[in-house]
Order: structure tokens, then C-alpha cells, then sequence
């Protein structure tokens, strides 16, 4: 059966750290060519509808860990630890796959980026999974631990943020609509990215509750994969509207 090699765990983590920085190399100038960023007139094949899309695409970073989790013989008895993080992790995703994309009202999604988005997906899910059932050891007090309440915390919180901003800009379109109107409301009153706010401050805030390589590892991957998003957002609705709200930041409030 299965054990922990920190050998793996710290190779799988390294890798992980250097597909950000290469994500944030290729997306600083050009943004990853999906929703409002897709070059219109090419390849209007090729693409699946957002729901199926993010449905597929999301779908193993749920699976991977939730059957790590299920499969692991003996069973880790720990009191919290392990467990209640991994779920945390899985909630997410249980969202994500099975929540999300039954309401949004996106564009279809480029198969290409779906492929590597899944990929992606499988890797991640193996290696948050894999660290947290095999590898991690907390104390029994861990749940009293100020990084664990602290990151618990922020993690509840972004999700929060993150649920609530998405929310609001699926209710800028009707059903069938694909155009582009300003956000508003929430946090979208001081940032043009708050879906991805929320995002980043719930993986990091994961980063603290597990206190491992791994989650810091996708904590920096997220900022590197969807702050310059934010960014491009930003400058699109700049260059889109003229009367875009003027005290606006990209990502983060009153910063930048
Ligand atoms: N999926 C994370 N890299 C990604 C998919 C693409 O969950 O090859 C990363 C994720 C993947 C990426 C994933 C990893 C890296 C990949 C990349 C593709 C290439 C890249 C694989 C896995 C790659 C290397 C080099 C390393 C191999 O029509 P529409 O779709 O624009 O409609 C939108 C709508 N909307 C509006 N409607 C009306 N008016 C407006 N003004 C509107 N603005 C937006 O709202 C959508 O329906 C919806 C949300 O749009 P948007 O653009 O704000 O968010 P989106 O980017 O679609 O993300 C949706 C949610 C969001 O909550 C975000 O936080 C989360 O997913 N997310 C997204 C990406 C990554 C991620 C989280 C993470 O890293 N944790």
C-alpha cells in the first residue's frame, strides 16, 4: 500500500512552484486566451460549452483527493488534522465541479486550455491529497493553533468573497446573453478581480491552516496564475468603458 516519500512530496511541490513562475512569464504581457480574453475570429471550433467545460475540467481535483482520502488503508485516525484539511480542500472542489458550472453563463471554453486545465487539476489534487492523508503529522491541538484558526479563518473568508463576486457577475447576463457590462457591488466596488481576491486569499489562508510546502506552493501558483489575470481584466474594462469607475484597483483594494 501507499506510504509517504517526502522525496516526492517536495519534488511534486518544486514543480508546482516552477509551472507558476512559468505561468506568470507567459501571462504577464498576454492573458490566458479564454472568456474575455479569446481572440474572437480564431478557432470558433474546438471549444465546449462553460458548463461541461469547468464540469470536466475541475472534476478531478475533487475525485483524486476525495479517493486518496477514501481508499487509504489502514483508515488515519487521527482526530482532526489530515482529515478535516483534506475535506476542506475537497469542499472547494465539491463547489467548484458540482455547483459552479451548473450556473454560469460563460462562453464555451477552448479545448486546449480545458486539457491542460485538467491535467493541472490531476496533478494538484494528487499532490494536496497525497501530502495531507500520507505525509502530514499535526498535534492533537493542532485545531487550537493560531495558524490553523488564523488560516481557517481567511480561508472561509475568501471563499466567502470568492462565491459572492462570482454570484454577482453571473447576474450581469440573462441566460443565453455573452456580453460584457461593468461589475458592481461587494468588492467589485474596489477591485475589478474580486472572484480572484477571494481566491487567492483562500489558498493562502489554506497555506496557513496546513502549514505545508504543498498548499504554499498552490497558494503562490494561484496569485502567479490569476493575479495578472486580474490585471488584464482590469485594463480591459479601462480600454471597454469610458465611465469605469476611476478609484478601481486590478486585484487588491486600495493597493493595486
Ligand atoms: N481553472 C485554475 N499553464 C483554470 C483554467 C485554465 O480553476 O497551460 C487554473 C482553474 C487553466 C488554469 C486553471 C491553469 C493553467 C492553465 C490554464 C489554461 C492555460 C494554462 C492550464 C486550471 C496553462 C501552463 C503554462 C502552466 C501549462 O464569457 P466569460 O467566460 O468571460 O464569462 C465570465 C463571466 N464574466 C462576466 N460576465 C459579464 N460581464 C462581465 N464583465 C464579466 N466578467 C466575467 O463571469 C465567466 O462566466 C464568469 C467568471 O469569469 P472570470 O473571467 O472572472 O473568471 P474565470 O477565469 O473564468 O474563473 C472562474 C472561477 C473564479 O472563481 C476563479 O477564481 C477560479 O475559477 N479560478 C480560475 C482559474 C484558476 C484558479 C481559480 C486557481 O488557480 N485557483
Amino acid at each position: 500500500s501507499m506510504q509517504c516519500f517526502p522525496g516526492l512530496v517536495l519534488a511534486l511541490s518544486s514543480l508546482l512552484g516552477a509551472l507558476a513562475l512559468l505561468q506568470l512569464s507567459l501571462h504577464l504581457r498576454v492573458p490566458s486566451r479564454y472568456g474575455k480574453h479569446e481572440e474572437r475570429l480564431c478557432r470558433p471550433r474546438g471549444r465546449l460549452p462553460a458548463r461541461c467545460a469547468w464540469f470536466l475540467q475541475e472534476l478531478p481535483s475533487f475525485l483524486v483527493p476525495a479517493l486518496l482520502l477514501a481508499l487509504r488503508s489502514p483508515p488515519r485516525l487521527e482526530p482532526l488534522g489530515c482529515r478535516l484539511l483534506c475535506c476542506l480542500f475537497c469542499w472547494h472542489y465539491f463547489y467548484r465541479t458540482f455547483i459552479y458550472p451548473f450556473f454560469t453563463r460563460g462562453r464555451p471554453f477552448p479545448l486546449q486550455l480545458l486539457f491542460f486545465g485538467m491535467l493541472f487539476c490531476i496533478y494538484n489534487g494528487f499532490l494536496q491529497g497525497y501530502y495531507l492523508i500520507y505525509c502530514a503529522e499535526y498535534p492533537n491541538d493542532w485545531c487550537t493553533d493560531i495558524r490553523f484558526t488564523s488560516g481557517l479563518l481567511l480561508f472561509l473568508l475568501g471563499m466567502g468573497i470568492n462565491i459572492h463576486s462570482d454570484l454577482l457577475l453571473r447576474q450581469l447576463r440573462k441566460p443565453g446573453e455573452v456580453t460584457y457590462k461593468i461589475p458592481q457591488g461587494g468588492l467589485f466596488t474596489y477591485v475589478s478581480g474580486a472572484n480572484y481576491f477571494g481566491e487567492i486569499v483562500e489558498w493562502f489562508g489554506f497555506a496557513i491552516a496546513t502549514w505545508s510546502l504543498p498548499a504554499l506552493a498552490f497558494a503562490f501558483f494561484t496569485l502567479c496564475c490569476i493575479g495578472p489575470r486580474a490585471y488584464h481584466h482590469h485594463r480591459y474594462y479601462l480600454k471597454t468603458f469610458t465611465d469605469y469607475p476611476k478609484s478601481r484597483k486590478a486585484l487588491i483594494p486600495f493597493v493595486f
